[in-house]
């Protein structure tokens, strides 16, 4: 059966973008895979953040997946810190990645500008994407268009390493979905939704009210030239609700634009769409928050499932690149 893996930070609110862009394609995925779902909270310490707000968010976060539909009992749900073969397998993917590759990816240069103390972990973060996606013989990896250069530079240390050390990591492939990869901001269409962003009013929070989502829609950025058509390169914002309302209802963006003269009910369409994709969300998210302990426990039957892989994959790549076994 194909294996997929991805994970996800547990930093900020989750938004439109993440859902449109990944993990709604994880809870389709899920019945006719073997899927492995990881908050990566070892990522999240890159960047410092406030006391208590890693633990409390891998929580939150693992009751929204669940509320987004993942089932525990169907696919592997786990922290990555709880599985320590990550930050293990981690070593030796950074011993087989240069400098030259790290310094090449854009999410790093991204990121690195925002912040004024930028860690090693943030420089060598591919790495231990690697690890995670390599530790489970993963063919799929579903994923937004942004991490597209991640799993390239997955692939490339995987093919080094197999070909130095002999077989030992399954190359894996991204899978970036036809509408939805890349939700932009409702208030800078140039730039991708992002928990990150400046602006509140250009991110669609998961755990926005209606009222709020309509009202953010509403005063997304278009244009003055008044035409409905899909073409990011002259249209953007227009193109972006196009986007964000064909990956709502499943139907072509660009065949979408013919059925709108005008902006106002294109904007009140595209709002209606995602609360009521949105909604069923927030209600299941509010049950699964009253019970943490039950979350906990999910949790740590799925880090079982997925440390008997892991440990299995982290004995192979010991043995071939040469450690003295203990
Ligand atoms: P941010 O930029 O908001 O800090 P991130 O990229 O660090 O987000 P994660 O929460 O780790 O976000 O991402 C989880 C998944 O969501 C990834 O697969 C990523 O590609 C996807 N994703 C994030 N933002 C968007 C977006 N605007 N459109 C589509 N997919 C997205
Ligand atoms: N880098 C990703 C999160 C991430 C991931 C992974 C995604 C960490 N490990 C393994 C897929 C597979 C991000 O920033 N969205």
């Amino acid at each position: 059966m194909t294996r997929v893996f991805s994970g996800i930070q547990p930093t900020g609110e989750q938004h439109l973008g993440n859902f449109l862009g990944a993990t709604r394609n994880w809870a389709r995925r899920q019945h006719e895979t073997d899927a492995f779902f990881c908050v990566v909270d070892l990522h999240a310490l890159t960047i410092k953040l406030p006391d208590g707000e890693v633990r409390d968010g891998s929580l939150r976060l693992a009751q929204m997946l669940m509320a987004v539909g993942l089932d525990p009992e169907v696919c592997t749900l786990f922290v990555q810190s709880h599985v320590r073969e990550h930050a293990e397998l981690a070593w030796l993917m950074q011993c087989n990645v240069s400098f030259g590759e790290l310094s090449r990816m854009t999410q790093f240069k991204d990121k690195s500008d925002q912040h004024a103390f930028v860690s090693a972990g943030l420089f060598t973060y591919p790495a231990l994407q690697a690890a995670d996606i390599l530790l489970y013989d993963t063919n799929e990896v579903p994923v937004g268009d942004d991490q597209r250069q991640h799993i390239e530079i997955t692939r490339d240390i995987a093919d080094r390493f197999n070909s130095h050390y002999g077989e030992t990591f399954v190359l894996p492939e991204a899978v970036i979905p036809e509408t939805g990869a890349r939700v932009m901001d409702l208030q800078n269409p140039g730039n991708k939704m992002s928990k990150s962003s400046e602006s509140p009013k250009g991110t669609i929070g998961l755990l926005d009210d209606p009222k709020q989502i309509e009202k953010k829609i509403k005063s997304a950025v278009t244009d003055t030239d008044g035409e409905v058509r899909f073409d990011f390169a002259q249209k953007p914002g227009v193109s972006n609700l196009l986007s964000i309302l064909g990956a709502a209802t499943d139907r072509d963006p660009a065949s979408l634009a013919v059925d709108y003269a005008q902006y106002g009910p294109l904007k009140a369409d595209t709002a209606a769409a995602v609360i009521e994709l949105i909604e069923p969300i927030q209600a299941r998210y509010r049950e699964l928050e009253s019970d943490p302990a039950e979350t906990a426990r999910l949790l740590a039957m799925g880090a079982d499932k997925a440390r008997e892989i892991a440990a299995a994959t982290m004995d192979r790549a010991r043995t071939n690149v040469g450690l003295l076994i203990d």
